[in-house]
């Protein structure tokens, strides 16, 4: 079971509104789901800007900020919270590079986007930011910590 010699972590995973509107709201959430990870919180969402710049604020200072916040607001998103061992860094590995062009295929990004600034998918990038994204996105009650029936085989 090497799995669950990694450390169990949340991460926040966010449907951006590119792909929302272009209808990849469960094939994002199905290549999650299919690995094994555990989904705790769900959501579709009108992202005030306030909240918008509070998620991105390491990027403030980068001349793409504003159109970033633009992009973010222009229409709901989908917001989830995973968990599992290892999830971190396996959903970056699922959502692909920054770049939809250099994101491998087989990758969410690779797969489905071109453009940076329309990458349909955003993933956390550490175990922190994981929790801190989490708790900016979702209320408390809006969680559910469940055991799945199928576990023992994915864990
Ligand atoms: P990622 O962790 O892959 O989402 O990438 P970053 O945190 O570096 O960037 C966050 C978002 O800023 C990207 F998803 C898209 C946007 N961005 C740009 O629009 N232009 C850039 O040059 C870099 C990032």
């Amino acid at each position: 079971l090497v799995a669950s010699m990694e450390q169990v972590e949340e991460t926040y995973i966010m449907v951006k509104p590119d792909g929302v509107q272009r209808g990849l709201v469960g094939d994002i959430i199905s290549r999650f789901e299919k690995k094994g990870f555990k989904l705790t919180g769900l959501k579709l969402f009108q992202c005030p800007k306030d909240l918008a710049e509070e998620h991105y604020k390491d990027l403030n200072s980068k001349p793409f900020f504003p159109k970033l916040i633009e992009y973010i607001t222009s229409g709901p998103v989908v917001c989830m919270a995973w968990e599992g061992a290892g999830v971190v860094a396996s959903a970056r590995k699922l959502i692909g590079s920054t770049d939809p062009l250099q994101a491998e295929p087989g990758t969410i990004r690779g797969d489905l986007a071109v453009q940076t600034g329309r990458n349909v998918v955003h993933g956390s990038d550490s175990p922190e930011n994981g929790k801190r994204e989490i708790g900016l996105w979702f209320k408390e009650g809006e969680l559910c910590q469940w055991t799945p029936a199928q576990a023992q085989w994915l864990r």
